[in-house]
């Protein structure tokens, strides 16, 4: 990276369903430790939500509902820019931009656009296919230099570190995007559903068993966790005895790094024990940080006037730096630009 680029954080979330456990210690937990050194902008990104179909009132709902989450958080909206994506043009011009810079062999690639099209690849929006480029335009549009996002991430944004450098290269403008750098929770970068240890805790899986949405009440995780599947081996002692158990591996992951523990730590105490007992020490960690966010979402959604005030604000400002730079791009690219 040019050592002399101004660090700037950039980051989304989809407001495509309640914030979970996933997001929160996958990403949002890290957003609100960079805001302490950093310049942040973080984006509820509705222009990738639509990728696939969104009821246009639940959208809407889902926008304040994933502000309201960001701030319940701990993300402070003074400190740190938070916007709703479509409310600042920069994002599609660029991403068009991008669309001609990046390559068809690199999109086709792309392990998510895979397993998010399915079996029925011909009927996915082109939106869905073309996604990583717009999530490229939303990093560099602001010249972010770090990106903290999920493990699932970890592909699009190599593809926006391709974007960057070839941007760069064809336009011969070294340095003029910075090549950003992810950041992932090495100890927790995925958290996997609650049903299937192999798959994502995701917010579009359809058992709400799957996942601990931060809105959930003590009485939810308490069932959910109870109910969460594993098998019938008690709790190993050694870390590699849970190498064909991922339920368990999830679970025991979970507990450390929301106790800040390390793994060795979490098996020192739990060996031996089945998981009927650890379910109740694990309910209890959640609980404890779970439900103060989820009373806080709820009181931040009954002032929707607040909320809007806040995207408002955080939308001007964010267009403020992505016209100057959407302005410079065009004229590096070869068009005519007018005051
Ligand atoms: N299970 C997860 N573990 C760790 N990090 C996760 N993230 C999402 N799920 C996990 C991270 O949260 C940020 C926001 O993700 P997103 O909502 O914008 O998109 P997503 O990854 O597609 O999330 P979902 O929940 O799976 O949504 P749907 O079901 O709508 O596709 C990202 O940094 C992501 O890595």
């Amino acid at each position: 990276m040019n050592k002399n680029a101004k660090s700037v954080v950039f980051s989304g979330v989809q407001p495509t369903g309640n914030l979970h456990l996933g997001n929160y210690l996958g990403a949002i937990k890290n957003f609100v430790e960079l805001q302490k050194k950093m310049e942040c902008i973080y984006c509820v990104v509705d222009l990738h939500a639509i990728t696939t179909f969104q009821d246009p009132k639940e959208l809407k709902k889902n926008i304040l509902d994933t502000t309201a989450g960001f701030i319940a958080c701990g993300i402070d909206f003074k400190k740190s820019i938070i916007f709703n994506q479509s409310s600042v043009s920069g994002h599609a011009e660029l991403a068009w931009i991008f669309n001609c810079v990046s390559r068809v062999g690199w999109m086709s690639r792309m392990t998510q656009f895979k397993e998010k099209a399915g079996k029925n690849k011909e009927n996915a929006s082109v939106g869905l296919y073309v996604y990583p480029n717009l999530m490229a335009a939303d990093i560099l549009l602001y010249k972010a230099t770090h990106v903290p996002v999920g493990d699932d991430q970890k592909q699009h944004l190599e593809l926006a570190r391709d974007i960057a450098q070839k941007f760069n290269n064809d336009f011969k403008v070294k340095d003029f995007f910075p090549i950003p750098e992810p950041l992932i929770q090495k100890k927790l970068s995925r958290v996997m559903s609650l049903r299937d240890g192999t798959k994502k805790m995701s917010k579009s899986e359809e058992s709400d068993y799957a996942r601990i949405d931060l809105q959930d009440g003590e009485d939810e995780i308490v069932k959910k966790i109870k109910k969460a599947k594993t098998d019938s081996s008690p709790i190993p002692s050694k870390i590699d005895d849970l190498k064909n158990r991922p339920e368990a591996l999830n679970l025991l992951n979970i507990y450390s790094f929301i106790t800040d523990t390390t793994m060795e730590k979490t098996l020192d105490k739990m060996a031996g024990k089945d998981f009927s007992k650890f379910k109740n020490e694990l309910s209890d960690v959640l609980v404890a940080t779970v439900c103060p966010i989820g009373k806080k979402i709820k009181e931040l959604k009954k002032d929707s006037k607040y909320l809007l005030q806040i995207l408002q604000e955080g939308a001007n400002k964010a267009d403020l730096i992505a016209q100057k730079n959407v302005k410079m791009v065009k004229e590096i690219v070869g068009f005519i630009t007018h005051q």
